[in-house]
């Protein structure tokens, strides 16, 4: 078993000028790198889905344990991050569905860009922001730090709940473009988010 680098589903450019190509290929080429993580899981049987893999952390024996919720959080975030990008003026909007769900949770559309904006923006260091399904199925809004993920629990993260949509504020994710100015890359961020597929991640939860 062995996990694998997944394709990116546009272009290194697609999604110029939000974030550039040179951010583009170095972070999905160099960053989002599995060879750690292959290293960690030798010799152990693993689920082949790295949200599997992080869903249960305490099934990895005590000295991996570290080295797979680093590793597979990073497999696993970056996953899910890339499908939810798309160029500009392509990413569609929200099926009734998902839109109903934000209404209720949040209030509006724009409510919730505002709280999902300030968990990123407010996040010291390295980490992701994240809008999720939680418990009773209701949309929900938090933060990790590094490669955590609320797949990983309570036990390791404040806010467990299922990922549909995360943005990656780790610096090499935005520095490049937009230096210090974390805000201005999260703003940004809403031109290129791909609604159709964060549906289908709401839809498969739900
Ligand atoms: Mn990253």
């Amino acid at each position: 078993m062995a996990y694998h680098l997944p394709e990116l589903p546009f272009a290194h450019a697609a999604l110029d000028p939000v974030i550039g190509v040179k951010t583009m290929e170095i972070h999905h080429g160099k960053h989002h790198n599995v060879t750690n993580l292959n290293k960690a899981v030798e010799g152990l049987s693993v689920p082949e889905c790295p949200n599997e893999l992080i869903s249960d952390l305490s099934k990895i024996p005590a000295e991996k344990r570290g080295a797979v919720r680093n590793n597979g959080g990073g497999h696993a975030n970056h996953s899910l991050f890339w499908p939810c990008l798309a160029a500009k003026g392509s990413g569609g909007s929200a099926s009734g569905a998902l839109q109903s769900a934000i209404d209720s949770a949040f209030g509006s559309l724009d409510a919730m860009k505002e709280k999902f904006g300030a968990a990123g923006a407010t996040r010291f260091g390295s980490g992701w922001a994240w809008l999720g399904v939680g418990s009773g199925g209701k949309l929900c809004i938090c933060s990790t730090p590094n490669q955590d993920n609320p797949l990983m629990g309570s036990d390791v993260v404040d806010c467990p709940c299922t990922p549909i949509l995360g943005l990656d504020v780790w610096e090499h994710a935005y520095y490049l473009d937009y230096q210090n100015r974390r805000p201005d890359y999260i703003k940004s961020f809403w031109d290129i988010v791909n609604w159709v597929q964060v549906s289908k991640n709401f839809e498969a939860v739900s």
